[in-house]
């Protein structure tokens, strides 16, 4: 498309579906006015995707996943479409700011975090490889909360992603299911039929997601619910006004907010209404529309491949036996069997806190069939392997996983070492049973978002090195490995790095307002906050650092500025305490004189996929240090290596398969391995004598106690403290020396700045195996049985 027809379509939006003329227009009707010119473009290629698929009669993937961490689409769809530079020249004839315009669009955080934005980045490679694929999820009114900071802590606001006009979806008033909770089974014979005593109606909402190059769009499709009955006029008649829109309320509350925990499970009611109701609406719109192609149910394997994106969706083994069987009277073993070769399920975490279970009485009076058939299921599982013990029921808690893994035909693991876990902790009996079924996929990201567009000055010296075709193909940048010895590619790729970083300090300084050094280490950890991630063994170490400088201000320190972000679940303390302590820190390091030059922290408030974008090209060091066995993959970690930041890591989920890429010489390794931490956990008093052994831990631990960063309340970090001496599961002491030797390793090198930017360019030129569109081939050819449309 030319400038001018990206021109005229704007300004026909503008006007007709605005009302608004150039010289009036807020920077909010640009945007809109844009992301409407640009989805008109999407609509053709999305047809042409939905006609070739039919078509071709293709089999189709659906992915179900209770969250999309889609963040801002506008940028994605026009580097997509391959409009940026005509987009960015109709605007300065505008005289209006480009950059501004892309601002305004709200950062829809339908996500909590990796287990999200993976559903996201598989979005756009599902459609980049044109594969026929849906993503189902919920229309959540409110997505993850905003995160602000009141004297260090951290305080939740609701998110309102939707109230700033929301662009890009269809509402499909047409597609729409009544889906039903609680009442009666009515049993006849070997058939049962569920009578609910409640119910609400899903309602469709269509996002077009364009592929790069413009060639293949899928749908994500996202249900929000609204009452069955709208509104109680006799009791509004009444004058009971507040009992009248009773329903209502009800019903919206299901896709009002997205649940702000992530790998915390919490057994509540609403939880499993969420769902139950976007599973079960997503399994009607799946069979209606095959059997708006086929006739034969029997056939739907060959047609249909659900993935269920954790045991969030769980339900749908259950949901779709009783559709075959009680539904359309499919013999029950047989209705097993269709679910199981449709279904497969993908985990993200081995935490025991993080397995969802439900108790039996809960299932039973929200979902009374479902419960029944899970006791079947279990009970022939049981029988079909008589010399195991092993039960989807524990307890009177149904296991989600176990029942995921029993109805699926391939369960996989999001990282090699992650999977082998799986094999061999959680799922080993499971896997004894069915050793053909456990797969890896290791993830992957888009290299259209995370490299592409979040960097485009290195993106332009990719480009001017090597051409374009590694957007499309990502490990093309080994291409870029010979370069390496060029003194001129090292200079523009180190430009690339200096530049990013002076407009991130900018940013700091106008937001945060401290000051910080861009030729400073700029040294990243972001993330969601957990005591598995370990950033207070990062803050710890900070805190040795400042006082390792203070001892001796004039050792030729390397100046090093900290930065974090990311959120704590709101009823996590442990994790809320550990943002408070950063905080503190930072607060009394940044104003020490002593060490102004050469330290810097900085937690940056309310992280998600548009803070990333800013962060990620700017980093030179990228801190992967959760306890091994912990991180299931971890993704930010692979955005980091792309983006040319050296890794400080453990061996833990994905980092050993970078590890093993960018070569172990161009990454920090540091800490015990999976065996070892389990090893060490059953030593008594691990902490204690990690403690003792080492002054320097001793020495934060004690400054935190003395109330140094809390001055007037030495008791603040009390928890936090005697966590860490008594009972340390995630290990933080135990590793603390071995992590401070290697942070002064990497001070040594980012000193020899020559040596630095051959390991980054390394990083850059080695990661292109991490990109999402080789995951999502994986799972086409392992898991789905699908293929590219071309
Ligand atoms: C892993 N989220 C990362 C990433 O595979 C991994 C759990 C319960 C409720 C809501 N959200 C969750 C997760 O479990 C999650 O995000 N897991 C993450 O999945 C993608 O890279 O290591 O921690």
């Amino acid at each position: 498309m030319t400038k001018a027809g990206l021109r005229q379509g704007m300004l026909h939006h503008l006007k007709y579906s605005l009302g608004k003329d150039p010289a009036h227009a807020q920077v909010r009707d640009w945007r809109v006015a844009l992301s409407l010119a640009v989805r008109d473009r999407i609509v053709d290629p999305w047809f042409a995707a939905t006609r070739a698929t039919y078509g071709g009669r293709h089999k189709r993937v659906y992915y179900l996943s209770m969250e999309f961490l889609i963040g801002r689409l506008l940028e994605d769809a026009i580097v997509n479409l391959g409009l940026l530079d005509e987009a960015e020249e109709v605007f300065r004839e505008y005289d209006v700011s480009f950059g501004d315009v892309l601002a305004n669009e709200p950062d829809a955080a339908l996500g909590n975090g990796g287990l999200g934005r993976l559903a996201a980045c598989f979005l756009d490679s599902l459609s980049t490889l044109a594969c026929p694929a849906y993503g189902y999820g919920i229309r959540y009114e409110h997505g993850l909360f905003r995160q602000r900071f009141v004297d260090g802590r951290q305080v939740e606001e609701p998110e309102t992603w939707l109230s700033d006009t929301h662009a890009w979806e269809f509402q499909r008033p047409e597609a729409a299911f009544e889906i039903g909770f609680g009442g009666e089974v009515a049993e006849t014979g070997s058939r049962a039929l569920w009578q609910p005593g409640e119910s609400v109606i899903a309602e469709a909402h269509d996002t077009p997601i364009i592929g790069w190059r413009g060639n293949w769009a899928n749908t994500l499709r996202l249900w929000s619910a609204r009452p069955t009955r709208l509104f109680d006029l006799e009791r509004f008649n009444r004058g009971e006004f507040a009992a009248a829109a009773e329903p209502e309320a009800l019903a919206r509350t299901i896709s009002r907010v997205l649940y702000p925990d992530d790998t915390t499970e919490q057994g509540k009611a609403l939880r499993l209404k969420q769902e139950y109701f976007f599973t079960a609406a997503s399994l009607r719109d799946i069979l209606r529309r095959f059997r708006s192609e086929y006739d034969d149910l029997r056939k739907l394997p060959l047609k249909v491949a659900i993935q269920l994106n954790d045991t969030h969706p769980a339900i749908a083994g259950p949901e779709l036996v009783r559709l075959l069987h009680d539904e359309n009277g499919i013999d029950f073993d047989d209705a097993v069997a269709i679910a199981r070769a449709c279904l497969s399920y993908t985990n993200h975490t081995l935490m025991p806190e993080a397995l969802e279970r439900w108790s039996e009485a809960l299932l039973g009076s929200l979902l009374p069939r479902h419960m029944k058939l899970i006791e079947r299921i279990d009970d022939t599982h049981a029988r079909q392997h008589p010399d195991r013990k092993m039960r989807i029921r524990e307890d009177g808690d149904v296991r989600m996983g176990e029942l995921s893994f029993v109805m699926a035909h391939k369960v996989n693991g999001v990282s090699a070492l992650h999977t082998d876990l799986m094999r061999q902790t959680v799922f080993a009996e499971l896997n004894r049973l069915h050793p053909d079924r456990i797969v890896n996929e290791t993830n992957g990201v888009t290299p259209r978002r995370w490299l592409l567009s979040c960097n485009p000055r290195l993106s332009a010296l990719i480009d001017r090195t090597i051409g374009n075709d590694w957007v499309g193909d990502l490990e093309r940048l080994s291409e870029l490995e010979p370069h390496v010895e060029d003194s001129g590619f090292r200079a523009d790729f180190a430009a690339a790095k200096a530049e990013n970083k002076a407009e991130l300090a900018r940013f700091i300084l106008e937001t945060e307002n401290i000051a910080v050094d861009p030729e400073a280490m700029f040294d990243i950890q972001i993330k969601r906050i957990h005591e598995y991630k370990r950033q207070h063994m990062n803050i710890l170490e900070t805190i040795a650092l400042w006082q390792a400088i203070r001892d001796n201000p004039d050792a030729g320190w390397t100046p090093r500025v900290k930065i974090f972000a990311g959120k704590a679940a709101p009823g996590y303390v442990l994790a809320k305490k550990i943002i408070h302590l950063i905080n503190d820190v930072a607060r009394l390091v940044n104003s020490d004189p002593v060490t102004s030059s050469l330290l810097k922290v900085v937690f940056m408030p309310n992280y998600n996929v548009t803070l990333a974008e800013r962060l990620i090209p700017a980093a030179d060091l990228s801190e992967q240090i959760s306890t091994a066995g912990k991180e299931a993959s971890g993704t930010g970690n692979m955005k980091l290596a792309l983006n040319g930041a050296l890794t400080i890591g453990t061996r833990d989920g994905a980092n050993v398969e970078i590890r093993e890429r960018v070569g172990a010489e161009n990454f920090f390794l540091f800490g015990m391995t999976a065996p070892e931490a389990v090893a060490r956990r059953a030593v008594p008093d691990h902490a204690t004598r990690a403690i003792e052994a080492s002054p320097v831990l001793a020495r934060a631990i004690a400054a935190i106690e003395a109330g140094v960063f809390s001055p007037g309340d030495p008791e603040r970090y009390r928890d936090v403290v005697e966590n860490l001496r008594w009972s340390d599961y995630f290990l933080v002491c135990s590793d603390f020396d071995s992590y401070y030797a290697s942070q002064r390793e990497a001070d040594a090198v980012f000193m020899d700045r020559d040596r630095w930017i051959r390991m980054s360019v390394r990083n850059t030129a080695r990661s292109g195996w991490f990109s999402s569109d080789r995951t999502i081939r994986g799972y086409m050819n392992d898991i789905w049985g699908v293929q590219s449309i071309v």
